[in-house]
Order: structure tokens, then sequence, then C-alpha cells
């Protein structure tokens, strides 16, 4: 027997809840349509899921602004719906996490509407005040969301601090009695058998001083990640988090390899990290990631974290638009090279909701098809700038997050059951989904489904995928990379051009020693493994010696 902890070898799914299944046709996914597809995720083989907040919530940021950490909002169904999904799901052998925000709370929060009413209130010190004076904010900082991070409040004539919209007041993790709340709350979750928390921006727990300036260009936002000091909230939660056998991934946003390695490896403080860094933008209109930079990025984080530290791997999430789209200019055989990455790299991957099936980007037609508080702002900032609300509108949803969060397509009919229901769906579907759908690749043996699925059952069953070393193999061409997982002699060769033009490569002399038998290849035919070989357009193999 393995004495690895289970999430080593797992994979996990993450559930959108909201645009996951409407099992009521109100328009909004819930519980009951994620109790629905359970079957569906134990066939796909995925080992626990990850669920997005379903706390209560007025939905200014889709849930991530909490008004009730122990409750659930009516808009997903009830606590007696969220106890018979874990039960359902573990009678299954699924895991559940859930999201833990406790960087920020809602401004409805019950903390808050006390907080605000009077410095002398009991909650007073449980968000972070400066005194207004003479009408200046205390700094001219600015939050993820481009606005200042200070908003005013008139009962107290104070500013308070938020690192996102100003409905979710940033908490004060300073003051002891929110910690131990915070505390009670995790146990609370606890007792109710949940297998663990993704822990959101976890990294922005504590804060800087304020009277220094906040950088300028790409390092804008160092100010508020990974902060001196903030070990000594993570010790606290970690300590909540053994005790009460919680598996943690961290999303750590501005933190890099070598702090990555301290709180995953050497100290410990959680079990896994998402990094932020191999994200880059190339272009919003059309919306491209930098796919060199990508790979690059990516590989740098394997090698640093090969003896020391785990990674939470993930190649979409909610607040990126689809991967097809920005890595493949919307080819579906990319799809597959992205599959191929995320199923072979060292880490526990994650799969985002729809990437199973090749989702991709939304054409939103309308300002008032924007969803997202973010892109929301983006929209008004432009149209503002003078931009006609026609380019407004493209710019703005090019790169959205709204991309990633419309309806899971099962059918036709997208999360709904028909069309009527359809047209009461909080956000538009895909107009794709007509084809792109579980229905069609079910039956299709070439499907993106079904090639998730493979890979799927390839890992499960090989621990060198799962748990080997990572080596790279250099190349020096552009959009491939090329890898080797091992452990002692058994050895897996991975090969992915993420390019849409044939890329030919050189082999060290090492790769020919061996034999290389064909494992799983994207197109379905393998190219012979010569010391220069030519990779086609989004071409992915995988080999074992
Ligand atoms: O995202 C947080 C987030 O993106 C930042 O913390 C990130 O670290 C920073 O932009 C990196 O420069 C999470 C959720 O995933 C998102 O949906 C929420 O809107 C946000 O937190 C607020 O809760
Ligand atoms: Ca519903």
């Amino acid at each position: 027997a393995s004495t690895l902890p289970w999430w080593k070898t797992a994979i996990g799914y993450q559930i959108y809840p909201r645009s996951f299944q409407d099992s009521n046709n109100d328009g909004i996914g819930d519980i009951k349509g994620i109790i629905n597809h359970l079957a569906y995720l134990k066939w796909l083989d995925i080992d626990f899921i990850w669920l997005n907040p379903i706390y209560k919530s007025p939905n200014i940021d889709n849930g991530y602004d909490i008004s009730d950490f122990q409750d659930i909002s009516e808009d997903y169904g009830t606590i007696e719906d969220f106890k018979k999904l874990l039960d359902e799901a573990h009678k299954l052998n699924i895991r559940v996490i859930m999201d833990l925000v406790v960087n920020h709370t809602s401004d409805q929060h019950r903390w808050f509407q006390e907080a605000r009413k009077s410095k002398d209130n009991p909650y007073h010190n449980f968000y972070i005040w400066r005194d207004n004076i003479n009408d200046t904010r205390p700094n001219d900082w600015e939050n993820f969301t481009n606005d200042s991070v200070w908003e005013l409040n008139e009962a107290t004539n104070e500013w308070y601090f938020h690192l996102f919209s100003p409905q979710q007041p940033d908490l004060n993790w300073e003051n002891p009695k929110v910690q131990h709340k915070i505390i009670d709350m995790i146990n609370w979750w606890a007792d109710q058998n949940i297998d663990g928390f993704r822990l959101d921006a976890l990294s922005h727990l504590k804060k800087s001083n304020f009277d220094v300036p906040q950088p300028v260009g790409d390092d804008k936002f160092s100010i508020f990640s990974n902060n001196q000091g903030i070990d000594e909230y993570l010790d606290l939660l970690h300590q909540t988090f053994v005790k009460r056998n919680l598996m943690t991934v961290g999303e750590a946003g501005g933190v890099h390899a070598d702090t990555a390695r301290i709180w995953t490896g050497q100290v410990g403080f959680i079990d896994m990290i998402f990094e932020l860094e191999h994200q880059v933008r190339q272009s919003t209109i059309p919306p491209r990631a930098e796919r060199e930079s990508f790979l690059t990025i990516l590989a740098n984080w394997q090698e640093a974290l090969n003896k020391q530290g785990w990674l939470g791997l993930y190649i979409e999430n909610h607040d990126q638009p689809r991967a097809i789209t920005v890595y493949g200019a919307n080819t579906q055989a990319a799809g597959k090279v992205l599959a191929t990455l995320l199923l072979t790299l060292r880490g526990t991957p994650f799969i985002y909701q729809g990437q199973e099936l090749g989702m991709t980007n939304m054409h939103f037609p309308s300002p008032e098809d924007i969803n997202d508080v973010a892109t929301q702002n983006t929209y008004e900032r432009l149209v503002l700038t003078g931009l006609s609300e026609k380019d407004a509108l493209t710019e703005a949803t090019s790169w959205s997050r709204d991309n990633a969060r419309t309806p899971m397509q099962w059918s036709k009919y997208g999360f709904s059951q028909s069309d009527e229901a359809k047209k009461k769906s909080w956000i538009l579907t895909n107009t794709n989904s007509v084809s792109i759908n579980l229905h069609n690749e079910l039956i299709d043996n070439q499907s993106m489904l079904h090639y998730y699925r493979r890979l799927i059952h390839l890992r499960r069953h090989d621990a060198v995928l799962q748990t080997g070393d990572f080596k790279l193999i250099k190349t020096k061409i552009k959009n491939i990379l090329i890898f080797i997982r091992q452990i002692a002699d058994q050895k897996r060769l991975i090969m992915l051009n993420l390019d849409d033009n044939p890329l030919s490569i050189v082999l060290p002399d090492s790769i020919f020693l061996e034999v290389w038998w064909p494992i799983i290849s994207s197109s379905g035919s393998f190219t012979k493994i010569t010391p220069k070989m030519t990779l086609s357009p989004y071409q992915a193999m995988i080999w074992k010696n």
C-alpha cells in the first residue's frame, strides 16, 4: 500500500455551480443539478470536485462576496441539498472541496453591517479603517479591479480597505477575534464532513504598510501578495486543516516558486498551490495568450517543485477565458494538446467544467449580456474614454471572465432542459452548444470528451505520471514542449506542439538509447521518433520506455 496522501494521485474537477446544471429551470444552476451529474463525473473518473462559492451572497462578484459563511444561497438550494450532495458524492468515492473566501466578506455580511455603524461597535475592528482627513484617500493604491483600495464610510467618516469591489471589504486579519471566527467557521464545515478547501486569494491576507508607494508597471500588485508576517496566519490556518484532515489548495497570486516550495513542501502550510504566473496575455482582440511563455513558465514551475512542494495544475478556471480560444485560436485540436499537458505534468490536475467538452469563448451581442463585475467596470470605463458602445463591448468581453461562465453544454439546451428554460438562463448560452455538447461527444469516439477520459484512465494507473520527476528536453523551438517524467528507470516521454504550423525539432542523443512505445496521440497517429523530426500542427504524443 502506498503512503502517499490521497490528493497526490487524485484528479480534480472544478464546478462553477451557477452554470453547471439548472435542475428546476429557473435559469440558475443548482445543487440538485450537481447531484444529477455525479454519475457523469464518476464515468469521467475524477476523484474530487471543487465547488466555487455557494454560500449566501448578494452576488456582486458571483458568490465571492459572502454575506453568511454558514448558509447556502437559495439560488442553489438548501443546506439539506448540500448534505445530500456530500453523501451521494461520498458513496461514489468522490470527495468534495469548497471555496474558502476569507480575505474579505460581502458588505452585506452582519459583521460589516455592524462594523460600519460606529467606531466603538464590537465588530468595527473586523475590517481595516483609516480616518478621513480632508476628504483625501489614505493613499493612492489601485486594487485588483483597477479602482481605489479605499471606500468612504459616512457613518464613521472613515475609509475602509478593499482589494476587490467596494462591496467586498477586506477582513482585518490582525484582529484575533477575526481569526477565531474564521477558525470556528472552518471547523463547522469540517463537521459537515467536507474534504477540503480551495483557499481564495490566500496570498493577500496580510496587508503591507499603507505608507509606501505602490510599485508601477507589471509589479503593481506585488504590494498585495505574500507580505511579511503572512506566515503567522498560514500557520494558524494550517493547524486546523491538519487537525480536521482537510485537503487544501491555495490560490497564490504573486507567490513565486521559492515561496511555493516552502508553503507546500518544506514547511507545508497547505497541500498545494495554484500559481498564477503561467497566464500571460498577448492580445485582447482577438483574445490570445502567449503560448511560448505559457509553456516555459509551466516548465520552470515543474523544475522548481520537482523535489519539494506540490502544484494544483490547471489550464482553465472561472477567472480566465476558454483555453481553446486563447491558446488555439478556437481550433479544437489545440484542446487535445492542452489536455495532454494538464494530465501529464507533476501535480494534481484540475479540469474545469466544459473544458473536457472543448467549450470555447462566447460572443456577447449586447452590453446587457455582460454579467461579471470586472467586465462591467471595464466596459463602463471604455465608454467614458470615448469608445463606441460596440467597440467597448468587443474589447471588454474579449478577455472577460464571463467566457468561462456560460452554461455547461450538456445538450443544445446548454444547462437547461428546454428552449424555454434556456432563455431564462442568468448568462447567455454559447451558440455552439448545438454542436459542442455532451450528447454529441458521447457517441463520437474521437471527441474531446473521450480523449480526456483516455488520459484520465492512463494517469490513474500510472505512478510515473502521478509523481515522477519532471525533466525538460530543450529544443529551442517556440511553442513546443518536450519532457520526460521519470521514476528510477521508468520513463514517459511527452511531446507537444501548441503551434498551428508543423515544427521541426532536433532531439538529444540520449533519447535514442531506448525504445519508445507509443501510448496516446491526440491525432490518433504517431510520428516516428528520429534525431530530426517534425511535429504536426497541434500534435501531442505520449510514449513510454
Ligand atoms: O481571484 C483572486 C484573484 O484573481 C487575485 O487574487 C489574483 O491573485 C490577482 O489578480 C493576481 O494578480 C479570486 C477568485 O478566483 C475570483 O473569482 C474572485 O473574484 C476574487 O478572488 C475575489 O474573491
Ligand atoms: Ca435552478
